[in-house]
Formats: structure tokens, C-alpha cells, sequence
């Protein structure tokens, strides 16, 4: 209880109602950072309930199940509980503001933290060249060059809830005078939310989303964690140290301060989808040993609209996606033969980002991203629904965010050396499977390319399906560090 008290609640929020969500950033204004500091520690310290914790988040779960089960004994339809929870995060550029606030200047362990975490330590714009993240047309928010200090992302039930916790937030640590938003003209805002019903869980390219996560020994309701030297079950299993800084960690290099334990770092992406693109492009189904767009859409995904997996054949198609925790569970249970493309292409998404491979999982692979590779992820759509014929220059997309222990291990391995690199994952037959095709960056278009089915041509994906529009890497401190370290 102690360590679910400790580490705030949007990491691990998993069924939160969130229905709208909130990115507002901020900087500490200059001069301003032991009043910053001072703020910070009274507002966590004297109301707990803005920044959530697990414990808070699991228990508005526990609400939702209730009310779920209530409304279905009533044969009605539940009712959306009032709800909203916060998170606050600080870039290292933040840190380093804050370094400067506190009684004993140095405590922080920057250097230390410079060492261990290179790529937040100097942020996503400087890791463009590593991404092969375009940099030009960004949201100016993410591309302000003073950058940003701090975020705060809230969400919650209603666009009402969302901004009223905002506000409240934003007054106790003084907005206008100690923080200020990020210049850029949205009130350092960037806002998503769940799209309507049928489409509710589904994002723009209309497959639902959410479905996969890793379950962590201690946390969820995983089987025990297997002795010493046994294989673990289930490619989903995971050391709470891959996704939460703790002191148990597999980097041998790894000098963190202890104010970071039970944080995890938080990258956040703003990620738009062309989705008359997408359609466009699974109308070349023929082609491809395809039946229908939606097959050519499922293979590029690697699981069909509903979150089915195609790897799995016995599974439905149905457009009725998985809605309790069972039927997931079932859907995440499953695996990959390691030089076989048929079922599912090498490429898909799905693959591409989890390559679900146990044999290698359990062994000294040589890419150990098969185990530490791992991230939560928490995004939500941003934009409105695509229409046949709609207005010109209308923008839709994910605000991707995700956590994890170490950003090199998990969001930058994962983009970087699986969804980028041509040649992951090993095919057996010498042929380089190619790019994933919804989330792969490359510098060269020509090069976006990916293989879809043995025998056909590699599929050119142009133009991009998805395009980089800015973002940052943050550290999402302990609830602890929030009243001590940080603050003191
Ligand atoms: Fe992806 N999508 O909605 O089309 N993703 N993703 N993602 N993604 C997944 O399994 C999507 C992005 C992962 O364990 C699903 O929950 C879109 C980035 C991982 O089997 C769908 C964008 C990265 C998984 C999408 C986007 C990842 C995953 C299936 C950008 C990391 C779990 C639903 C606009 C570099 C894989 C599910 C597993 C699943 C979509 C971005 C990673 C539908 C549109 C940038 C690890």
C-alpha cells in the first residue's frame, strides 16, 4: 500500500474513465523557483486528492465496476461518475529550475541523472537525428525555444472535470505569477478525447486501442513471478523495474538518485493520422493477397478493428471489440512462430512494437529489448472524426503518451530499432521485412516500405500515415519526491 500511495495514479490508470484529457505545459517563472517549490509541497502535502496515486486511481476503478454492475442488474445504462484524475511531470530542463530553488542547490543529482538517462536528460528535440523525427511544422508548443519546465495531464469524465481540476491545480501552484504557460497561443494547452459512440476506444484509423499492456508481477493480477531460472509464461509478465524506477534495475551503468525511485519517465507524442491515406491505401488490397480493405487494414495493424489479433485465426472479426477483463486477457495471450510471416505480417504494428516471441524472451537474446522493451501506454485521439469530403486542412491524430523505467530501453528502442529499422524482426528467409507502416519515421520516403505477405512486392506507404508533430520526455517524480526532495 505504501508503494501504491507513493507513485501517482495516471502511470497505471488503466480503465480510468477517461472520456477528455488535458496537456497543459508550463515554465517556472524566472526568479520563481523556491516559490515553486514552497507551492508544490503545500498543495501535495495539505490536498492529496489533486495529484492522484494508485490508490486513488484503483479506487474510482472500483466505483466504475460498481456502477457498471448496477446499471446492468437494472438492465440501464451506467452513468458517467463525476471523475478526474492529475499527474505532474517536469522535463530535465524543469529539474533543473528547480535544482536551483532549493535550500541545498546540487541535491538533485542532475549529473547523475545526465549519465543514466541521456535522452531525457536532453530532450526529444535533440533526439530527432536517433528517431528520424522530422522538425519542421511542430505544434509551437513542443518547438518553444526556451522549452518546457513542467506538465501537468489530467483526465477525466467530463471536458468540465478535466478543466476545473486543471484550474484548481494551476491556481495552488500560481499561474500568471510562478508558472506560466508555454508561449504558443492555446494556453499551453493541447486537449484530446474519446471519440463518440460507435467509435468510442477506437482511434482515427478506427481499430481499438488500450487492449495491450504489461502486466507487472506485484501489481496486476499476474501468475507468481517463476523462480530464478524458470521461463516466464507470458511475453505480457514484467518487472515492475522496467516500467517504474526502482532501485533493483538490469542496467548495470545505472547511478540514479534515490528522489527518483517509484517515478517513471512519461514521453509524450503528438502524432497525426491521415486517415483518407489509410483508406486509400487499403484500397490496394488486390495486390497484396488481400480479401478487403479491412483485412489489408487488420494485416497492417496486426489485429483487426475489434482488437481481435490476426495471429490468432479462431478469432471473430466482428466489429464488437473485447469489453471485459477476461476476453483482453485472452486477446494478449498469444505469440509469434518466429519465421513465420503468414498469420500475421513481421510487420504489423502490433509486432513490430511486442515481438511476442517466448523462446527468445526466456534466453540471452542478443536484442534484450524483447524483455526490457516494454511501455504503458495512455494516449487519446485529439482532432475530429475524419469525413468523406470534409473541409480542407482539418487535423486529427493520437496524443501518444507512454511510460517506462528508461527511456533508451522502451520508447526510444522501440521506435528506433524495431519500428524504423528495416531489418526487425529477423525473417529466416534473408529478406528484410521493413518498416511499420503506421508508426515507422524515415528520413528518406522512399525507404517506407513494408512487406505484407510472401510473394508480393514490399508495399510503399505514401505519403506517411502517421507524421511527428512535436513532443518531450518527462520524469513523473514519486508523490514522496513531490513533498520532499523536490520541493524542500
Ligand atoms: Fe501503437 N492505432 O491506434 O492504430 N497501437 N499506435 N504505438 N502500440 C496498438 O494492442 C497506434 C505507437 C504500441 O502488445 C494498437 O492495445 C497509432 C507508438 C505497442 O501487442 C493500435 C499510433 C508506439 C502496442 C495502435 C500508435 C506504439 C501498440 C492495438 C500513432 C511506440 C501493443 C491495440 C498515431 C513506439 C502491442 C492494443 C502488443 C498497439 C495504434 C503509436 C506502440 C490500434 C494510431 C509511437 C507497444
Amino acid at each position: 500500500t505504501e508503494q501504491l500511495n507513493d507513485i501517482q495514479g495516471d502511470i497505471w490508470s488503466k480503465g480510468f474513465p477517461k472520456n477528455n484529457e488535458t496537456y497543459y505545459r508550463f515554465q517556472i517563472a524566472p526568479g520563481s523557483a523556491s516559490t515553486f517549490a514552497h507551492r508544490l509541497r503545500k498543495m501535495v502535502t495539505e490536498q492529496p486528492s489533486l495529484i492522484s496515486n494508485l490508490t486513488t486511481v484503483i479506487g474510482d476503478q472500483g466505483k466504475i465496476t460498481k456502477e457498471k454492475q448496477r446499471a446492468k442488474a437494472a438492465g440501464v445504462e451506467p452513468e458517467t461518475l463525476p471523475m478526474a484524475n492529475a499527474l505532474i511531470a517536469f522535463t530535465f530542463k524543469g529539474l533543473q529550475v528547480i535544482g536551483t530553488g532549493l535550500s541545498k542547490p546540487g541535491d538533485l543529482g542532475l549529473k547523475k541523472i545526465l549519465k543514466t538517462d541521456p535522452a531525457f536528460s536532453q530532450g526529444m528535440g535533440l533526439d530527432s537525428g536517433v528517431l528520424s523525427d522530422r522538425t519542421t511544422d511542430l505544434d509551437p508548443l513542443f518547438a518553444h525555444p526556451d522549452g518546457i519546465h513542467g506538465l501537468l495531464k489530467v483526465a477525466g469524465s467530463s471536458e468540465d472535470m478535466v478543466g476545473k481540476r486543471l484550474k484548481t491545480i494551476q491556481d495552488a501552484l500560481g499561474w500568471g505569477t510562478v508558472i506560466k504557460d508555454v508561449p504558443g497561443g492555446t494556453a499551453g494547452r493541447v486537449d484530446g478525447a474519446t471519440r463518440d459512440k460507435p467509435n468510442r476506444g477506437k482511434e482515427h484509423f478506427g481499430f481499438q486501442d488500450g487492449i495491450s499492456q504489461p502486466l507487472m508481477y506485484g501489481i496486476d493480477d499476474t501468475p507468481p513471478k517463476p523462480d530464478p531460472g524458470a521461463s516466464a509464461t507470458s511475453t505480457m509478465d514484467t518487472e515492475p523495474s522496467i516500467l517504474i524506477v526502482t532501485k533493483d534495475t538490469h542496467r548495470a551503468d545505472s547511478d540514479r538518485p534515490v528522489w527518483m525511485h517509484r517515478g517513471s519517465f512519461l514521453v509524450l507524442r503528438k502524432l497525426e493520422q491521415d486517415v483518407e491515406a489509410f483508406h486509400e491505401l487499403t484500397k490496394k488490397y488486390n495486390a497484396y493477397n488481400c480479401q478487403s480493405p479491412d483485412h489489408m487494414g487488420a494485416k497492417l495493424m496486426g489485429r483487426w478493428p475489434s482488437g481481435a489479433p490476426i495471429a490468432l485465426p479462431a478469432y471473430h472479426t466482428t466489429d464488437a471489440p473485447a469489453t471485459d477483463h477476461e476476453e483482453v486477457k485472452e486477446m494478449n495471450n498469444f505469440g509469434y512462430e518466429k519465421t513465420d510471416g503468414r498469420a500475421c505480417p513481421f510487420t504489423a504494428h502490433i509486432r513490430k512494437t511486442n515481438p511476442r516471441r517466448l523462446d527468445e524472451w526466456n534466453s540471452n537474446s542478443p536484442d534484450q529489448g524483447l524483455k526490457f522493451s516494454k511501455i504503458i501506454r495512455g494516449g487519446i485521439p485529439y482532432g475530429p472524426d475524419y469525413a468523406v469530403g470534409e473541409a480542407p486542412g482539418l487535423k486529427r491524430g493520437l496524443l501518444f503518451a507512454c511510460y517506462q523505467g528508461c527511456i533508451e530501453d522502451g520508447f526510444q528502442h522501440m521506435q528506433r530499432d524495431w519500428c524504423n529499422t528495416s531489418s526487425f524482426p529477423e525473417t529466416g528467409s534473408g529478406i528484410d521485412p521493413g518498416i511499420d507502416p503506421i508508426v515507422g519515421q524515415v528520413v528518406d520516403p522512399t525507404a517506407m516500405k513494408t512487406l505484407i505477405a510472401e510473394g508480393t512486392q514490399p508495399l510503399l506507404i505514401k505519403p506517411q500515415l502517421v507524421t511527428f508533430r512535436g513532443g518531450e520526455y518527462f520524469f513523473v517524480p514519486s508523490i514522496k519526491a513531490l513533498k520532499g526532495a523536490l520541493t524542500e
